[in-house]
């Protein structure tokens, strides 16, 4: 039987819909973030040496990382699914997406929350002017301009096509989904990038995407 190891308002939204998507039995345990900081709590350290969410358990083999979780159970679990076949043209692009939202979406969008955080955090009055304009500084000339060329390339990108790899859903819009997500509730993205929108309202609407998020509680970023 598979665990995800789930935490609320999390990257492990994506593995429960992919498992919804595939009909296949899974548990969870629910694990939720702190009040203090929001990270995640101790629980999850004693699963995997990170503490980081997602985490699956497939018969005692323990996995974590989005994308080798997805990358997995599309392999053991998949029956070509949700998937681009290796010899078809859109193959490549699967590739490519499947590695580009944890490996470059997800670090602007990181950045944001680290710089927001700095920008508003709680520090002796004396010092609160610096790291504010530190906070606000690196925001406007370095995360900013970098979240606003990716979102610029992904709308373009979903003008080729449906999908991003192609005109069927595949497992690498689910991994895109977090990013975008993230990006409309943090970082901008708005009606001046209609396919990105149209892309979420897809998703969103989705019979599987809701069963995941009544299986694994409110989702809000
Ligand atoms: N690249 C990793 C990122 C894992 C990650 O950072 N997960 C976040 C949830 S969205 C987390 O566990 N945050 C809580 C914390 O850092 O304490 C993946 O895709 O699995």
């Amino acid at each position: 039987m598979i665990t995800v190891h789930h935490l609320n308002n999390s990257r492990s939204q994506r593995i429960l819909w992919l498992l919804e998507e595939l009909s296949l039995p899974y548990e969870i345990v629910s694990h939720t973030r702190t009040a203090a900081d929001g990270l995640a709590p101790p629980s999850l350290r004693a699963v995997h040496p990170l503490g980081k969410a997602p985490v699956i358990d497939d018969d005692g083999l323990v996995l974590a990382e989005s994308g080798a979780i997805v990358e997995y159970l599309m392999a053991r679990y998949g029956d070509g699914r949700l998937s681009v076949d290796p010899g078809a043209p859109e193959h490549v692009r699967f590739v490519y997406w499947m590695h580009y939202a944890e490996g470059s979406a997800m670090q602007p969008l990181v950045l944001k929350v680290i710089f927001d955080q700095i920008e508003s955090a709680r520090v002796p009055f004396f010092v609160r002017p610096i790291s504010r304009g530190i906070g606000r500084a690196v925001k406007a000339k370095l995360v900013a301009p970098e979240i606003n060329r990716h979102l610029d390339f992904l709308e373009a990108e979903l003008g080729r096509s449906l999908w991003f790899a192609g005109d069927e859903m595949t497992t690498a819009d689910i991994l895109m989904s977090f990013p975008i997500q993230a990006a409309a509730a943090r970082a901008g993205l708005d009606s001046t990038r209609p396919r990105l929108l149209g892309f979420l309202d897809r998703i969103e609407s989705r019979p599987a995407y809701l069963r995941a998020i009544e299986r694994g509680g409110a989702y809000a970023l």
